[in-house]
Parts: C-alpha cells; sequence; structure tokens
C-alpha cells in the first residue's frame, strides 16, 4: 500500500494526464500541492505569476497552442476571482482549460469562512464544469473527468474547487490514464448533402474559424480548398487557420471588416461554415448572415452539437471536428472544381485592403506592421489583447501557419503579455510578439517580471496613444467633442520595462523600428518597445479629427 496525500494525487494525476506547465499564485489554501510540486519541478513546471488574471489567461494560451488543457491554479476567494477573466476568455474561446481552486476545508465550510466562496455556484454558467472535490480516493476520477470535459465537442474551461483538509488526507488510489479529446466524424449522406450543395452553389464561401484545428486539420483545409478553388475566409481571431498570402485567401470575417469581403459573405448562396460559432464579431453583429434563418444555404460543421442552430437554423447541421469533416469531404470527392475565379477575386480585394494608406503623424504602423510582416520568420507568434492596436495588425499582417495569432475572441483587454509569457515558455525556439495597447499592457504588464524572471526573449510591443482609443473613437462617432473617461496618463514604458530587468527602447519615428526590432530579437532576455503613436492615428481608416467631423455631422442631421 502507498499512501499519498491529496497534494501529490493531484500533481501525479496532473503528469499522467500530460500537462507540462501550471500557472498560478501561491496560496496557503494549497499548500500540499505546492509541496508535491516540489518533487517534481522538472516534469511539471509551476510558473509563478503576479496576478491570478495573468496566470489564467496563461493557461488559456497555453490551451490554445497546444490544444491540451492549459492548467492555472490560484487560492481561495481572492485568487479566485481575479482568475475570472481567464475563464471567461477560455469559455468564448472556446479554449480547453482547467482551474484549480484553493477551498476551505470540511470543517469550517458554509460558514463563509475567511476567503470562502462556493465555486459551483460562482462558475457554473460561464465554466463547462464548476465541482469540488470532497473525498481524496476520487481526485484521478475528477481530474480525468475535469479533462476530458474540457476537450469534448465545444471545448471550454472547468473549474475544480479543493478543499484544504482533503488536499492533506491521505489515500492509497491508482493514477487515471490520460485522456485525450475524441474526433467527432460526420455520416456519409451529410457529405453527400455538403457535396450536392456545393455542386449547385454559385457563389459559394468557405468560412473557417473556432477550436479544435491543428497542423494536420489545417493541411486537410488547404488540399480541400486547392480542390476546390473556394475562396477561404477566416474568422475574427482565427486568421492563422489558413495562409494568408494563399491566392484564395478572402481576408479576417471580423470587426472593422472589409467591406468587399463582408458583401462577398452576404451574397453567397452557400455558406460552408467550419469550426466557427458565428459570434457576434464574425457576423458583424448578427448583421452579415440573418438570425435565425440565414438567406444563404448554411452548412454549419460545428464540434459542439448545442452550437449547431442556436442562433442560425442551417439548411445542413453537421457534428464534425473540422479535420474529420474536411477529410470525409475529400474522400468524397470528385467535386465540380471552380475556375478559381472568385478565389483571385477574393483575394485581389483582401491584397487592395492592405494596400498601405497615408497616415498622420511620425509613426507609420502601416509601414511598421509590413515591415513585421516580411521580417518575421513564418512560425512567429503574435499575442495581442484588445484595442485598435490590434487592428493594425489583424488587417496588415499576413498570418501564414497555425497557432502563429493568439488573441481573444472574447475581446477581452490584458491578454498580449501573459499570452507571450505562456507561449514562450512552450515554444521556446519561436519568435514570440506581445502586441499591446498603453491601455492593454497595463491590465497585465505585472507579468512582464514573469518574463523575466524566466528569462524569456519575447518582444513586447507598447502602441502608446495615450488614451484607450477604442472607446474614444466610438465616443468620437457618438458623443463628438465631450471626452470622458478615455484619456490616459502614462508612464514610461521603456524605463518601467528597465525596472523590471528588460531592455527598453522609445520608438518616436518610424525608422527608430526596425533596427530596435533588431536589437531585441538579439537580446537572450525580454525587450520592449515603447512605441509612441500619434493620437491622430485612431483609426486605420480615419483620423481622430476625421471621426469628430463624422460624429458632428451625425449630431446635426
Ligand atoms: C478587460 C476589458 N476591459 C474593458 C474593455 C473595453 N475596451 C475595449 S478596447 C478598450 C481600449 C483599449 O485601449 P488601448 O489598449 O490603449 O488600445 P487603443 O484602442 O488605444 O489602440 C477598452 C477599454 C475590454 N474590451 N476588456
Ligand atoms: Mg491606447
Amino acid at each position: 500500500m502507498t499512501l499519498r496525500s491529496g497534494g501529490e494525487i493531484l500533481v501525479a494525476n496532473l503528469i499522467a494526464q500530460g500537462t507540462t506547465h501550471l500557472f498560478g499564485v501561491p496560496g496557503e489554501s494549497y499548500l500540499p500541492v505546492l509541496d508535491a510540486l516540489y518533487d517534481v519541478r522538472d516534469r511539471l513546471a509551476f510558473i509563478v505569476c503576479r496576478q491570478e488574471g495573468g496566470a489564467a489567461y496563461m493557461a488559456d494560451a497555453y490551451g490554445k497552442l497546444t490544444g491540451h488543457p492549459g492548467v492555472a491554479i490560484v487560492t481561495r476567494g481572492p485568487g479566485a476571482t481575479n482568475a475570472a477573466v481567464g475563464i471567461h476568455t477560455a469559455a468564448q474561446d472556446s479554449t480547453p482549460m482547467i482551474v484549480l481552486v484553493g477551498q476551505v476545508g470540511g470543517d469550517f465550510v458554509d460558514r463563509e469562512a475567511f476567503q470562502e466562496i462556493d465555486y459551483r455556484r460562482m462558475y457554473n454558467g460561464v465554466a463547462k464544469w464548476a465541482a469540488q472535490i470532497d473525498r481524496v480516493d476520487r481526485i484521478p476520477e475528477y481530474l480525468a473527468h475535469a479533462y476530458r470535459l474540457a476537450l469534448a465537442g465545444r471545448p471550454g474551461p472547468v473549474v475544480l474547487a479543493l478543499p484544504e483538509d482533503m488536499l492533506a488526507a491521505q489515500c492509497d488510489v491508482r493514477d487515471a490514464p490520460r485522456v485525450d479529446s475524441l474526433p467527432i466524424a460526420p455520416s456519409p449522406a451529410q457529405i453527400a448533402a455538403v457535396r450536392d450543395a456545393l455542386d449547385a452553389a454559385k457563389r459559394p464561401l468557405l468560412l473557417v474559424g473556432g477550436s479544435r484545428w491543428g497542423r494536420e486539420a489545417c493541411a486537410s483545409l488547404r488540399a480541400f480548398a486547392e480542390r476546390t478553388g473556394l475562396p477561404v475566409a477566416c474568422a475574427f481571431r482565427h486568421q492563422d487557420l489558413f495562409d494568408n498570402r494563399h491566392p484564395q485567401y478572402a481576408g479576417d470575417v471580423g470587426i472593422a471588416i472589409n467591406p468587399a469581403l463582408a458583401a462577398r459573405v452576404r451574397d453567397a448562396d452557400v455558406l460552408l461554415v467550419v469550426g466557427e460559432r458565428l459570434g457576434e464579431a464574425t457576423t458583424s453583429a448578427y448583421s452579415l448572415v440573418e438570425a435565425p434563418l440565414p438567406r444563404q444555404t448554411l452548412i454549419h460543421v460545428h464540434p459542439g452539437s448545442e452550437e449547431l442552430g442556436r442562433v442560425y437554423q442551417p439548411a445542413i447541421a453537421i457534428n464534425a471536428t473540422p479535420r474529420e469533416f474536411l477529410d470525409a469531404l475529400a474522400s468524397a470527392m470528385p467535386h465540380k472544381t471552380s475556375s478559381g475565379e472568385a478565389g483571385r477575386q477574393a483575394h485581389a480585394a483582401y491584397e487592395s485592403w492592405r494596400a498601405p494608406r497615408a497616415v498622420p503623424g511620425d509613426v507609420d504602423l502601416w509601414h511598421i506592421v509590413r515591415w513585421l510582416d516580411d521580417r518575421l520568420p513564418d512560425d512567429a507568434i503574435i499575442a495581442n489583447g484588445a484595442g485598435n492596436f490590434a487592428t493594425w495588425i489583424h488587417r496588415i499582417f499576413r498570418f501564414r501557419s497555425y497557432r502563429t495569432q493568439l488573441a481573444p475572441y472574447s475581446g477581452s483587454m490584458g491578454y498580449g503579455v501573459p499570452a507571450a509569457v505562456a507561449a514562450k515558455l512552450v515554444q521556446r525556439d519561436r519568435v514570440v510578439v506581445s502586441w499591446n495597447g498603453d491601455g492593454c499592457f497595463l491590465m497585465n504588464g505585472q507579468e512582464l517580471a514573469t518574463a523575466v524572471q524566466y528569462r524569456l526573449a519575447i518582444v513586447f510591443v507598447v502602441i502608446d496613444n495615450g488614451m484607450y482609443g477604442t472607446i474614444r473613437m466610438h465616443q468620437e462617432r457618438t458623443y463628438p467633442e465631450r471626452v470622458s473617461g478615455t484619456s490616459l496618463v502614462n508612464p514610461d514604458f521603456a524605463a518601467l520595462a528597465r525596472a523590471y530587468g528588460a531592455a527598453g527602447e522609445t520608438i518616436a519615428s518610424t525608422c527608430e523600428f526596425a533596427p530596435a526590432f533588431e536589437r531585441a530579437l538579439k537580446n537572450d532576455g525580454p525587450s520592449l518597445l515603447h512605441v509612441k503613436l500619434d493620437p491622430q492615428a485612431l483609426t486605420l481608416n480615419a483620423t481622430l479629427d476625421a471621426l469628430r467631423e463624422q460624429g458632428r455631422k451625425a449630431q446635426s442631421r
């Protein structure tokens, strides 16, 4: 008989599930886990973070990058509440994730003891499952179920509460074997129906997004696209599913969509949607596709059966994972192959949408992002949060390979710094760029200390326009000249980086960016480039003054 503590059993089962990194902030509520980690530190790295929001975002990024649940561990009440942003992000982003939360012991439970929360009540609704492990001998069972659920169908977050006395208790129990996600295949009849619909289509469009992709699924997508000649569009924040340089790439269907692409989606007679939920950001607030009955013949392929028909009633609903669907479709060929003209036209419209335009000020982000597009290796990872600063990357940068874009579908700020930390920890050989706004950076800028602590050679870029620019943009359009709650007085970000122990440089003009970036790439630790953007360069299409003018005109109408 081998007696082990709850902490030891938990850690052994995390390792058995193939987890390599734990992201967390320590708490006295889970000391037996911390202690058990000591003995396995060469196999399961505990990444010490500075705030649980950062830890949970790292777990989300780990889940996105590996396809296996990212695991965060946080303490009771305050730790669990700080982690909430990452749990919501994983839910909206369909990312497999597990959050382990310390809990008061059974002796004090339900007294509202120190930092006590009932996590089942708090997180059911946002997590796929929120449970509490009350018996030490059931840890392997709960953990295996948590991994399976996080990965199943439409992936998402699972929360497990760990009562203190349960973690300290001992028992003799066997570890559960590793759980992997299960592929979901379409039926031959469904594939035949898709083939018939595509054969009859005059203006078909393929739209891809969501999770449960992988390198092989992306290769299947490319092969299928090339055989059929269909134009391929990528959903919001999923631009890395299809090589953006490909002559059939039509652009991203997201916020600030290319009007030509929006028209193509609206006018498509058959819309083949693979993996994407068709959320608000992808449908231009449910306007490109009409709810509940789309004008297009909608073929909706999604791994979560509950997502099919949730908003849109598809002509053909298929519960399948992307690769299984695409491979089944490929083997059901021959299709009518198009001349490829629609794909070429769509790609030309995409290229003209990212062609440089004049911008105000000394820093030209068109130029800088196009330079990055030339300079970065094909597998470089760009991590960003939410804000106008990100739209320059979305519109101008051409993603080339799977999991090079790490960005929250949930539109959550503060993601770019911790996501880059997780990316560099998991994929040390790849170039990792963390692309931030001034507002976004300071939401989780404390994790720069984590990058320094683990000597992660990440290039952090901060686009500083002295405001919460996105909100200011909306404000000027709707309430011109009444600036309220959107101005920021910022630190000297380069000096701040140096204070953390990273390299820091200030970029005041376009020509300074490339040499500073090259220096950062040579650095064996983190570097930060503080880019001072003219506040007039508020959007890719219009200056601050032009937006204000639009707002004035709209008001006088
Ligand atoms: C966590 C969170 N809080 C608030 C918002 C609302 N929000 C969206 S963009 C934005 C401003 C972003 O500012 P910044 O990072 O400076 O980027 P900019 O728009 O100026 O380029 C805000 C406040 C959000 N999306 N997420
Ligand atoms: Mg800003």
